[in-house]
C-alpha cells in the first residue's frame, strides 16, 4: 500500500500509525483520516499485532483538522461527507489505541487523540479546542469526550477561550493519561 498522508509499521506487536503532513503540521485532511483508517482494519486483521499506536511528530501531533480543505466547503458538503462516521470508526476499533503526543495537538487533533484508550503526552504537548478562533465549533466529539474526562466547567473553558494548555496542565484536567520526558 502507498501511503501518502501517514507511514505505517509493526514493531514487536504494535502497530505505529505516525500522521505524516510535515508541511500541514499533520493537519487532518480527509485522505488522511481514509488512510488512518485503511492502516486500522490491517492492523486490526492482524493476530501478531496487540495494540495500536498513533503518534505524529515532534512538533505536532496534528493543528488540527485541515482549514485550508474546509474553508470553501458549504454546509450541505460538511453534512454529507463521510468524515464523522470515518472519525468515529477510529474510536470503535476492538484492539487498544494509544496516541503518543509530541507538540501540538489541536482542534480536530486534539480531538483525535481523544478517540484513544490511553493518551501519553510528552512534556512540552499543547493541548487545545481553538476552533471558536476560526468561528466553528469543535466537530470531532470534544464537547462529549471533554466534559466526559474533566466536567462539564473545564471542557467550556477550554472550548469557549480557545488556548492552548501543556502536558501538564492536560494531566491535572483528566486528559491525557501519562506524561513522559520529550
Ligand atoms: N490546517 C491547515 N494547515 C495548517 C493547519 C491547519 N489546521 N495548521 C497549520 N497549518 C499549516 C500552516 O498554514 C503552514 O502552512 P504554510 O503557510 O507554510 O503553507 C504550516 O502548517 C506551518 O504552520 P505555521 O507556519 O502556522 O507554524 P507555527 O509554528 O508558526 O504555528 C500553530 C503553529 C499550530 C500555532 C499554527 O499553525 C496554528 O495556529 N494552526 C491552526 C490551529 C487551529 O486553528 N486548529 C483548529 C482548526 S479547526 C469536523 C470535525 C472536526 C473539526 C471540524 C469539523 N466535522 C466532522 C464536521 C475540527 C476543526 C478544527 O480542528
Amino acid at each position: 500500500m502507498q501511503w501518502q498522508t501517514i507511514l505505517l509499521e509493526q514493531r514487536n506487536g504494535v502497530g505505529l500509525i505516525t500522521l505524516n503532513r510535515p508541511q500541514a503540521l499533520n493537519a487532518l485532511n480527509n485522505q488522511l483520516i481514509v488512510e488512518v483508517n485503511q492502516a486500522l482494519d490491517q492492523l486490526e486483521k492482524g493476530p501478531e499485532i496487540g495494540c495500536i499506536v498513533i503518534t505524529g511528530s515532534e512538533k505536532a501531533f496534528a493543528a488540527g483538522a485541515d482549514i485550508k480543505e474546509m474553508a470553501d466547503l458549504n454546509f450541505p458538503q460538511i453534512y454529507l461527507d463521510d468524515f464523522f462516521s470515518l472519525a468515529d470508526r477510529i474510536a470503535q476499533r476492538r484492539k487498544p489505541l494509544i496516541a503518543a503526543v509530541s507538540g501540538y495537538a489541536l482542534g480536530g487533533g486534539c480531538e483525535l487523540a481523544q478517540h484513544a484508550d490511553i493518551i501519553i503526552a510528552a512534556r512540552t504537548a499543547r493541548f487545545g479546542q481553538p476552533e471558536v478562533n476560526v468561528g466553528i465549533m469543535p466537530g470531532g466529539g470534544a464537547t462529549q469526550r471533554l466534559v466526559r474526562a474533566m466536567g462539564y466547567w473545564r471542557a467550556m473553558h477550554l472550548m469557549l477561550a480557545g488556548e492552548p494548555i501543556s502536558a501538564d496542565e492536560a494531566m491535572a484536567m483528566g486528559l491525557v493519561s501519562e506524561v513522559v520526558d520529550d
